[in-house]
C-alpha cells in the first residue's frame, strides 16, 4: 500500500496509560480516562497518540510483560472501551499507535507456560533454551538489562532460558518460523481493528547470534552485555523485511522501532524506504551523554558539546537515507526539563528552549505526557519511594558493590524511570486531578504549580508554545524537508543551526546558559533582515549587527525569505 508519509509532518504524543487519567476512581489510569482527555490533546494539536502497552499482563515491568496479546489488561478497561477510544480518536483526525512487544512475552503467557514443561511439546522451541555448561552453570556470561544473569534455570526441562530483561520476560525464539507467523497474525488482528501503527519495543534485539558467545567482560564485572550477541543481530533485517512483506506493507501505518545500541549506519538500514523495513527508529546515543561508570545510573550532567555533536551527526547522516525520531524523554527516561534544562527558576524558559531546538530538526517529534506542561523529576530521596523493577534492582546491585547510600540515591533521583511515571498533573486539587481514589503511584509534590489547568489559562505557558511548534510543522515544509546546516559547533552555551529550503532559511538558536550571553551568528545569515518566527520570551532577542543577546535559556527562530 502506498502512503503519503503523513508521519513526516506529524507530532506524536506518548501516553503512559496507568499514569495518565483515571476515570473510575481505582487509582489507575485507564482507556476511558484517555477518551475523556481527547479534547485536551486535540487542543494541543498532536497528530498521533502512542500508547504504552495495555495488553493483559502480570505487570512485572508495567505491561512490557504480555501474557495475552489479544486481550487488554482489565485495569485499563474492556475491548469495547478500546474500540470507543479508537473511534473517538479517529473522529478527531488523530491516529493511534500501539506498543508491539515481541522480543519477549510474560512468563505467564500460555506459550511460555507450555514451552517450559518439557523439551518436546508444541511450544518447546518458541523460547531460547540452552543446556547448562558441564558444571551446571549458565550457558554464557550475558547479563540482563535489569541486573543479574540473563539466564534462568527451569528444572522441568533441565535447561536455562534467555531473558534480556526480567526473568518474568523470557525472550521469544525468532529463528522459529511458527513464532514469527504467530506474531504477524497478532499484528494483523490489531491493524484490522484500525490501529494506525506500532512502536516496536527493543526491536533491534530480536535476532541473536546463534553461537551465543560470551561478551567481553569489563574489569571487575560479573556479566557481559547481552547486546553483544543480540543488538542488530545477523537476521534482524531479514526478519523485518519479512514482517513488512507479510503485514506492514498491507496497511497505511506508521512504524517506529526502538533500537537500543544502534549507530546511524545501522539506522539507515532500518529506515531507508527502499529497504522496506521501518519508518524510523528511536536511538539513544544522545541519551548516553550523561552515562557514567555504572552506565545509565550516574551522578553526571550532560555537556552541550556532546549532545550537539550527536544530534547534528544524526541530522546529517539520516537526511535522504531514512528518517529520525526526535525526543527528549519517554517513560524510560527522567524528565527532560530536569535533565537537560533547569527545573527551578528557569523551568518554563528552559522547557520552551529545549522544545525549540528539537522541534525544528528533521524527523518526527515525540512529546511524552506532561512534557508539554514542563513536568519535572520527582526528586525522591528514599528507596521506598521508587517502584520500577529497574530502579530496585540497580539499587540492590550498587549496594552490593559497596557504593554509598547517598550517592546511589542521587543517581536514582537523576535517572530513574519512575521520574516520568508519576501521575499526570491535571489541576491543583488532591492527587493533581489524576484520580478521585488513591493513585497507584504518588503524585509529584509540585502539582499545585505545574498542572494542565494552570497551563491552559496562561497564554505564555509551555503548553501554548508546544501548540505553536506542532502547528508550524504542519504549515512550513522547511521544517520537515529543509536541509540541516550546523552552526557554531564549538560554542560553549548555544545550540544553533540553520534549516534551508529553496530561498528560505530558518536560524534556530537555543541558549543553555542561565545568564544573558552574546552569540555571534554566522555572517551569512542577515539577522537584521530576518523576521521572528517564534521565541521563548515572545519577542525578538536584542541584536547588534550579527550578534544576538540571548536571555537566560532563550530559544528563538528567525526566518529569512
Ligand atoms: O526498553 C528497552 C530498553 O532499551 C531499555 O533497556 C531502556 O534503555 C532502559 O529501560 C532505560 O532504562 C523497552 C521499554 O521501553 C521498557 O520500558 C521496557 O522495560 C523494556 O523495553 C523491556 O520490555
Ligand atoms: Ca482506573
Amino acid at each position: 500500500m502506498t502512503t503519503n508519509n503523513w508521519w513526516k509532518t506529524s507530532t506524536v504524543y506518548q501516553i503512559y496509560p496507568q499514569s495518565f487519567k483515571d476515570s473510575n476512581g481505582d487509582g489507575i489510569g485507564d482507556l476511558n480516562g484517555i477518551t475523556e482527555s481527547l479534547p485536551y490533546l486535540k487542543k494541543l494539536g498532536i497528530d498521533v497518540i502512542w500508547l504504552n502497552p495495555i495488553y493483559e499482563s502480570p505487570l512485572v515491568d508495567n505491561g512490557y510483560d504480555i501474557s495475552d496479546y489479544y486481550k487488554l489488561d482489565s485495569q485499563y478497561g474492556t475491548m469495547a472501551d478500546f474500540e470507543n477510544l479508537l473511534t473517538q480518536t479517529h473522529a478527531l483526525g488523530i491516529r493511534l499507535v500501539m506498543d508491539l512487544v515481541v522480543n519477549h512475552t510474560s512468563n505467564k503467557n500460555k506459550w511460555f507456560e507450555e514451552s517450559k514443561k518439557s523439551q518436546d511439546n508444541d511450544y518447546a522451541d518458541w523460547y531460547i533454551w540452552k543446556d547448562p555448561k558441564p558444571d551446571g552453570s549458565v550457558p554464557n556470561n550475558w547479563g540482563s538489562s535489569f541486573g543479574g544473569s540473563a539466564w534462568t534455570y527451569v528444572p522441568e526441562r533441565k535447561q536455562y532460558y534467555l531473558h534480556l530483561y526480567a526473568p518474568e520476560q523470557p525472550d521469544l525464539n525468532w529463528e522459529n518460523e511458527e513464532v514469527r507467523d504467530a506474531i504477524y497474525k497478532m499484528m494483523k488482528f490489531w491493524f484490522e481493528k484500525g490501529v494506525d501503527g506500532f512502536r516496536m519495543d527493543t526491536i533491534s534485539l530480536l535476532s541473536k547470534v546463534q553461537s551465543f558467545p560470551d561478551a567481553p567482560l569489563e574489569p571487575g564485572r560479573k556479566y557481559g552485555s547481552a547486546y553483544f550477541g543480540a543488538a542488530n543481530g545477523p537476521r534482524i533485517h531479514e526478519f523485518l523485511q519479512e514482517m513488512n512483506r507479510e503485514v506492514l506493507s498491507k496497511y497505511d501505518v506508521m512504524t517506529v522501532g526502538e533500537t537500543p545500541h544502534t549507530t546511524s549506519d545501522q539506522a539507515k538500514l532500518y529506515t531507508d524506504p527502499e529497504r522496506h523495513e521501518l519508518n524510523m527508529v528511536f536511538q539513544f546515543e544522545a541519551m548516553h551523554s550523561d552515562y557514567g561508570y555504572y552506565g545509565r545510573y550516574s551522578d553526571l550532567r550532560f555537556k552541550l558539546s556532546d549532545m550537539r555533536r550527536i544530534m547534528n551527526h544524526w541530522q546529517l547522516a539520516m537526511d535522504g537515507h531514512g528518517w529520525n525520531s526526535l525526543f527528549w524523554g519517554n517513560h524510560d527516561q527522567p524528565r527532560a526539563v530536569s535533565r537537560f534544562g533547569d527545573d527551578g527558576e528557569f523551568r518554563v524558559q528552559s522547557a520552551k528552549m529545549l522544545a525549540t531546538v528539537l522541534h525544528f530538526q528533521q524527523g518526527t517529534p515525540f512529546v511524552f505526557q506532561g512534557e508539554e506542561i514542563g513536568m519535572t523529576n520527582a526528586h525522591f530521596t528514599k528507596i521506598n519511594e521508587y517502584e520500577d523493577v529497574e530502579a530496585l534492582n540497580i539499587y540492590r546491585d550498587l549496594k552490593a558493590l559497596g557504593l554509598d547510600e547517598k550517592l546511589i540515591m542521587s543517581m536514582l533521583a537523576n535517572k530513574s524511570r519512575d521520574n516520568s511515571r508519576t501521575p499526570m498533573q491535571w489541576d491543583k486539587t488532591e492527587n493533581a486531578g489524576f484520580t478521585t481514589g488513591t493513585p497507584w503511584y504518588q503524585v509529584n509534590s509540585n502539582y499545585q504549580q505545574v498542572n494542565v489547568k494552570q497551563a491552559l489559562i496562561d497564554p505564555n505557558s509551555i503548553f501554548y508554545y508546544y501548540k505553536n511548534l506542532i502547528k508550524l510543522r504542519h504549515d512550513l515544509p522547511i521544517i520537515s524537508q529543509g536541509r540541516f546546516i550546523p552552526l557554531s559547533e564549538d560554542d560553549s552555551d548555544v545550540y544553533a543551526y540553520i534549516r534551508q529550503l529553496d530561498h528560505q532559511q530558518l536560524l534556530v538558536v537555543g541558549s543553555f546558559n542561565r545568564h544573558k550571553i552574546r552569540f555571534a551568528v554566522n555572517e551569512s545569515f542577515a539577522v537584521d533582515q530576518a523576521k521572528l518566527l517564534i521565541d521563548t520570551y515572545g519577542d525578538k532577542p536584542e541584536y547588534r549587527k550579527n550578534i544576538l543577546y540571548l536571555r537566560p535559556y532563550e530559544g528563538a527562530v528567525l526566518k529569512l525569505g
